[in-house]
């Protein structure tokens, strides 16, 4: 049987809850331990990451709440591993606020992050840099990259196949620079994308004089340049523009996406589009986890296909999502925050470094899609800690209620990080199954989740994977961030990645399995958000989706885990974003419950100058329902 391995992180940390659907979900939104918002995909090493923004679970004044961004990675479509934090408004020692939408790009062996700064007090365009897709990002400038005129939000970034890297952004008006190689400077000043042609649309009501609003996607494919963007006034509906050059001119090509409508609907909206694994994903944010509205949004994605000429289809909103473009190999170590849809759980820093669930309680689930059991299983370990009496896994097929495969029986620990490994007889999979993590037991908090396992027959029948983790741990030098880092128990990816795959190559896979086993040590960092490392490390895993091949994966783990990790190598060694802590809003405690106080509806304001025109476009309404009602 063909299968692709999927190992996992060892990431970082950020909490929140969610609550059981209202509805009922397949898998969007995408991520249901935080709200986020405003995707922004970008591949690494054969690896999609996803940035986000991140709508605290609390709404400070009835407006945008958004302190820190989020990263997520995934190398099937489906599951999602949270990574945590990887920077904040607070990275800037300037910053005022508004962690509002982000984007990354990667050059020459640096991680760039675009993000808007102080939109409250100025609204720049600011640029972080690190050596790891997930932090630490630091300042290079230490002032604003872009910083003249106003409307400076949301940047969407690219570098074109002659190396020339564009920054777009705005709202209401769209600019751009030429970025130079640097990736942090440019010459001349912004240039002003003329909106009134028909190049973006005709505005279909009155809240603006153009259709564009905001929230740019830069992009090309087979020689056409894309700007795919809100349109059209809150809500925003989705549009885009293409053209033979980078910087014009602009043809309309349609509307994408409607607006979402009805009550809790999101009044923004945000694209992010990208091609993977020989399939095409447009992402978008709406409000559909329960508690959500125009300030506690989520992000989805949808798979579509370009037509001639390089036509978008229009795309509805779902809740079924993308559809699996690899299995999930469940014989080597997965990070608990790995997720395809749960209910009822957060995430937060892990004192082994990484991330893992908290806040379960009886009856939580965690859903994790298209595992690949092989010929059968016959353990199950759990890397948990409980300060309570502990409770109960369900191991179980497709459901909540699916066939049971084993309970496992979690003890008190003595400690909500104070870890052990327990381990359960399990049997009844066979092959490709959605596996149920169903949580029962007490009140309150059960215990915490940092990983888990299965063992048996199954784990000889990989025949296409790569390595998984593995070779991360060699290189890398970022020791120096990163936190605890002290278990490293992702040595089994090493060892999984020992096995290497057949198809994917075996560079990485040796020193991966070496890398395993005590995972050690961990890097003390000082510094924050070292997640980083663990990242390294899982960059290395993922090379076991096989589609980069080892060797790419290990080199990318290498940059982030080795160092710390050193020999140790590997996955979880690396410290935990969250405990090493510099974020900001960092990773957000407390449930973002169901019956939270948040509005329901979609808000009425948006960022920076969109709120003035939308209150005036509500005064106008609210003039013209009088006149109406005065005839
Ligand atoms: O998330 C805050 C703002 O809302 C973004 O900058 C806009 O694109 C809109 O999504």
């Amino acid at each position: 049987m063909q299968r692709l391995h999927m190992a996992i992180i060892a990431a970082l940390g950020g909490c929140a809850t969610v609550l059981s659907p209202a509805r009922a979900f397949a898998d969007n939104p995408i991520i249901q331990t935080s709200y986020t918002a405003d995707p922004a995909p970008v591949i690494y090493d054969g690896t999609l990451y996803l940035y986000t923004s991140h709508d605290e679970d609390v709404t400070v004044n009835n407006f945008f709440t958004m302190n820190d961004w989020r990263v997520y990675s995934t190398v099937d479509m489906v599951n999602w591993t949270d990574l945590g934090s990887p920077a904040g408004y607070k990275n800037y020692s300037w910053g005022t606020g508004d962690a509002w939408a982000v984007q990354g790009i990667s050059r020459n062996g640096k991680y760039y992050l675009y993000t808007p700064i102080n939109n409250s007090t100025g609204s720049k365009i600011g640029v972080l840099v690190s050596n790891s897709p997930i932090g630490p990002f630091t300042d290079p400038l230490g002032k604003a990259l872009i910083s003249t005129g106003s409307g400076n939000i949301d940047p969407t970034v690219f570098i074109d196949s002659d190396g020339q890297a564009y920054l777009y952004w705005g709202n209401p008006a769209l600019k751009y620079v030429l970025l130079n190689s640097d990736m942090i400077s440019f010459p001349g000043s912004p240039t002003t994308v003329n909106l009134t042609t028909a190049g973006f649309g005709v505005r279909s009501n009155t809240d603006r004089a153009t259709a564009y609003e905001e929230g740019p996607w830069f992009y090309k494919r087979n020689s056409l340049y894309y700007i795919v963007y809100p349109a059209d006034g809150t809500p925003e509906k989705i549009s885009y523009t293409t053209s033979s050059g980078a910087v014009g001119p602009w043809q309309y090509r349609g509307d994408i996406m409607a607006k979402e409508s009805g009550a809790g609907s999101s009044f923004t909206n945000h694209p992010g589009v990208i091609d993977y694994k020989g399939h095409s994903y447009f992402f978008y944010h709406n409000a559909a986890l329960p508690g959500g509205g125009g300030y506690k949004r989520s992000v989805c994605v949808e798979e579509f296909t370009y037509g001639t000429n390089g036509t978008i289809p229009t795309i509805q909103m779902s809740t079924s999502g993308a559809a699996p473009v690899a299995n999930l190999d469940p014989f080597v170590q997965t990070e608990a925050e790995t997720i395809a849809f749960s209910a009822g759980l957060k995430t937060e820093a892990c004192s082994e470094g990484g991330m893992d669930v908290t806040s379960i309680n009886s009856g939580d689930y965690i859903k994790v899609r298209s595992v690949d059991f092989g010929s059968g299983i016959t353990s199950f370990d759990a890397r948990v800690a409980s300060s309570t009496s502990g409770g109960n896994i369900e191991l179980r097929l497709d459901s909540q209620t699916g066939t049971l495969l084993g309970t496992c029986a979690i003890a008190g620990t003595g400690g909500a990080q104070t870890w052990t490994t327990k381990t359960c007889t399990v049997s009844g999979a066979t092959g490709i199954h959605d596996l149920f993590l169903k949580f029962t037991g007490g009140s309150g908090n059960l215990f915490n989740f940092n990983w888990w396992k299965f063992s048996g027959p199954g784990s000889n029948d990989i025949d296409g994977g790569v390595s998984s983790g593995g070779a991360a741990g060699a290189s890398g030098a970022a020791g120096a961030s990163g936190s605890s880092g002290a278990s490293g128990s992702s040595g089994a990816s090493g060892t999984a990645g020992s096995s290497g795959g057949t198809t994917g190559g075996t560079s990485g896979a040796g020193s991966g399995a070496a890398g395993s086993s005590s995972g050690s040590a961990g890097i003390s960092g000082a510094s924050g958000t070292s997640g980083a490392v663990g990242l390294g490390g899982a960059s290395g895993t993922f090379g076991s989706s096989g589609s980069a091949g080892t060797g790419v994966a290990g080199t990318a783990g290498g940059a982030g885990a080795g160092a710390a990790a050193g020999s140790a190598g590997v996955i979880s060694a690396g410290g935990s974003i969250a405990s090493g802590g510099s974020q900001p809003g960092g990773t957000s405690s407390g449930k973002n419950a169901a019956g939270c106080a948040c509005r329901s509806g979609g808000g009425h304001s948006s960022p920076g100058v969109l709120l003035l025109s939308f209150i005036a476009a509500l005064a106008l309404r609210r003039r013209e329902r009088s006149a109406r009602k005065a005839q």
